[in-house]
């Protein structure tokens, strides 16, 4: 009769055991797979290519040529540059990467994404790069002096008050379409 008992007991604490290693499983089971990337972007906006901005544009062009752009971008180069710059937000779990971005062949020739260091001296230069990460829940800024969305061989005069859309590509293949308000540089 005792002995019952005790088997019983140990039973008992047997199966509470089996529960309980049962009941981790499933927890790690059922641990949520991480969400895609979830990309937004605010803040966009394309520097004017007219007006007072020619100077900051210039001072801005670092390394580049025009050598360098009529290379890019073949016999019809203008020669004239602007950037784009926003905010690119990812509320997933995935952290993603803007590689790429396009604009109307009536807007630019050409579009890379670069970003602007101080070199040596206190000279402003631009490189192009191949991808800016856009962290998971976090975002990162696109903005003058730092990395921006570089317009090449720009097509017609962009003034205030305009609206360039773009499109941008991500690593993910995910696409977004932006509206940038063409504004000075402040
Ligand atoms: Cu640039």
């Amino acid at each position: 009769m005792r002995r019952s008992i005790v088997l019983y007991i140990l039973a008992l604490m047997l199966i509470s055991l089996v529960l309980a290693a049962c009941g981790g499983d499933s927890k790690k089971e059922s641990t949520p797979t991480p969400t895609p990337p979830a990309l937004s972007v605010r803040d966009a906006w394309v520097r004017a290519t007219v007006g007072e901005m020619a100077e900051g544009e210039q001072s801005d062009m670092g390394s580049h040529s025009m050598g360098d752009m009529g290379s890019m971008s073949g016999e019809e180069s203008t020669g004239r540059v602007t950037g784009a710059f926003l905010v690119i937000e990812n509320a997933g779990d995935t952290p993603d990467q803007l590689i790429g971005a396009t604009v109307s062949a009536e807007i630019a020739r050409a579009v890379e994404i670069h970003e602007t260091t101080v070199g040596e001296n206190d000279v402003m230069q631009m490189r192009p790069v191949q991808a800016i990460d856009v962290p998971a829940h976090g975002s990162v800024e696109l903005k003058p002096g730092g990395y921006h969305i570089m317009l090449l061989d720009v097509q017609r005069d962009l003034n205030a008050g305009d609206t360039v859309t773009l499109t941008l590509t991500f690593a993910s293949g995910a696409t977004l379409d932006v509206n940038a308000a063409v504004r000075p540089l402040e």
